[in-house]
């Protein structure tokens, strides 16, 4: 049918997800699942009604200035927006739209994992045994530290920040600091409010980053890394540009810190050599709401949202 909104999805998604683009819209699929050239999604602006685009594609502000453009709504699959310039989308009334809220839990649970693998030293333990080099049990070899009644730092206390923050808690018995430019409200576990970044880093065990990236500069500098414990551990499930990523290399390098767990970088997929180097950090390929139902849920929620524009409703999510 040709009167139906001609979408582009610029990377695959789970079946349930495509299945129910493709009964509403006149959908074209990224087949090779690789990441679209920025010619291609200029061109995309002039061919399609809308754009479902992931954390791979970044949507210029050049590119929404593209003579003869068509898009009117971006339909981004991601509770992060960074890779948008959601600012010039405003500006010329281009709709943007996420996915928050239905990856909340399983990013949290990442941001666990990475902050039980980083402590207890899971990456060198395992390599030692895959290496072949495990002589047998130790009493004393490959000890990591115990997170009970340490204090993790939460940098960020929104939707994820929260719900790590209370696994942390409720689940590990951790003390929880944080730091927030606003007030959070009321929170459903005892955590304690701190007035700087610099505060908080330097009373926390571990820090966790729940920022989400995309500004001038990154929010956590160099300058809040050296404020850093020697023993502490640096966690990031948001976005590699919210952290100093090349300060941050240096303080594992020089063992400032004792560790870290990285979901993101910061010029993704390329991680530093050096970090792939270090066995005292944990490294993940971008996973925070990698499962089946969380992926789908996205890809649903994307749905929602361009059958809300295409229909003229209020967008469940619009962030532009
Ligand atoms: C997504 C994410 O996998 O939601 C986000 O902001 O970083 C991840 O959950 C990614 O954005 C896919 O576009």
């Amino acid at each position: 049918q040709t009167d139906r909104p001609r979408i582009l999805v610029t990377r695959k998604l789970t079946e349930a997800a495509e299945q129910r683009l493709a009964t509403r819209f006149d959908v074209q699929f990224n087949a090779s699942d690789t990441p679209m050239s920025a010619e291609a999604l200029t061109q995309a602006m002039r061919d399609f009604d809308a754009l479902v685009p992931t954390v791979s594609d970044r949507i210029t502000g050049e590119m929404l200035r593209t003579e003869g453009r068509r898009v009117r709504m971006i339909a981004n699959v991601g509770v992060g927006f960074s890779n948008i310039d959601v600012a010039t989308a405003q500006e010329l009334g281009v709709a943007v739209s996420n996915t928050p809220d239905v990856l909340t839990d399983a990013t949290a649970d990442i941001a666990l994992l990475l902050i039980l693998a980083s402590t207890r030293r899971a990456y060198a333990a395992e390599k030692t045994l895959r290496d072949g080099a495990w002589t047998g049990f130790s009493v004393v070899d490959g000890l990591g530290t115990s997170i009970q009644g340490k204090v993790l730092g939460i940098i960020g206390m929104g939707r994820i920040g929260q719900a790590t923050a209370k696994r942390a808690a409720a689940g590990f018995g951790m003390e929880v600091v944080f730091y927030n430019r606003s007030d959070p409200g009321a929170l459903s576990f005892p955590a304690r409010r701190l007035d700087s970044i610099d505060a908080v880093m330097q009373a926390a065990d571990v820090v966790s980053v729940h920022v989400p990236g995309g500004g001038a500069a990154p929010l956590v500098t160099a300058e809040h890394i050296a404020q850093m414990k020697p023993s502490a551990h640096l966690v990031n499930t948001a976005r590699g540009d919210s952290i100093d990523q090349a300060a941050l290399v240096a303080a594992l390098q020089s063992g400032r810190i004792a560790g870290a767990g990285l979901d993101v970088f910061a010029d993704e997929p390329h991680v530093p050599e050096a970090l792939r180097a270090m066995d005292t950090v944990t490294l993940l390929p971008h996973v925070g709401s990698a499962t089946q139902e969380v992926r789908t849920a996205m890809g649903l929620l994307a749905a929602d949202n361009l059958e809300a524009f295409f229909a003229g409703r209020d967008l469940p999510c619009r962030v532009a």
